[in-house]
């Protein structure tokens, strides 16, 4: 009996010894990703955004698509990494395939983007997607490999109380604010940074009468207290 209730505890205490290694895993540290970085920008600006693999555990082919907002922004194409020259790249949808599997990580392809002229400040995602139903990521043992998407963005910048980046400040800016108030816009970091032209970290009627004071000439600045 009392070898037994060794034993119990012995397989307890193991078992509790092996859970941070049970949650390393389960966490996520070895799931297979495709990752797109991140970048700010300012209207006009270009900007290259790095996509990568993270943990392969294989892969004889992919079939990935692009997807970003065209109304803020210009896709310029992507350029392949030398391991994966063979790659077709039609537009912002990319076919690569072997004879093999590649346990490759890095750097896959890296994405171009030209913010347009006088968009909304704010983070606009990049993302990048694929569909195992049609073979969207296989082996070489003609398995479908799932990996998780981390998606990238570019933070759209632009002048403290010019949200809709046009270089002036002026009654359309109020009307952002405005919409801002009303629920209309959703202001993420990036959009309330501009717009907390009286800062304390919101947007609120303050920032609005401040900007207003500001459009009207009277000498007050944008931003401070
Ligand atoms: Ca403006
Ligand atoms: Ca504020």
């Amino acid at each position: 009996m009392k070898n037994n209730t060794i034993k119990i505890l012995t397989l307890i205490l193991s078992f509790l010894l092996l859970l941070p290694c049970i949650f390393v895993h389960a966490n996520g540290t070895l799931t297979p990703t495709i990752a797109v970085d991140t970048a700010e920008a300012v209207c006009g600006q270009t900007v290259e955004l790095e996509v990568s693999l993270q943990n392969n555990p294989g892969i004889a082919s992919f079939a990935l698509d692009v997807g970003y907002d065209a109304t803020k922004l210009i896709y310029n194409g992507a350029t392949v990494n030398e391991s994966f020259s063979s790659a077709a790249v039609n537009e912002n949808f990319i076919f690569w395939y072997d004879w093999a599997d590649s346990y490759y990580n890095g750097v896959v392809f890296t994405l171009s983007f030209t913010v347009k002229d006088a968009v909304l400040s704010g983070r606009t995602q990049i993302s990048v997607n694929y569909d195992n139903e049609t073979g969207g990521i296989i082996n070489f043992g003609e398995e479908n490999v799932d990996f998780a998407i981390s998606s990238g963005y570019i933070d759209i910048l632009s002048e403290i109380g010019d949200p809709n980046n046009d270089k002036k400040i002026n009654s359309e800016d109020l009307v952002v604010l405005n919409q801002i108030l009303f629920g209309n816009i959703l202001a993420d970091d990036v959009l309330t940074a501009v717009c907390d032209v009286k800062p304390d970290m919101e947007i609120n009627i303050l920032d609005l009468i401040r900007l207003k004071r500001y459009i009207c000439g009277d000498n007050i600045s944008l931003g401070n207290v």
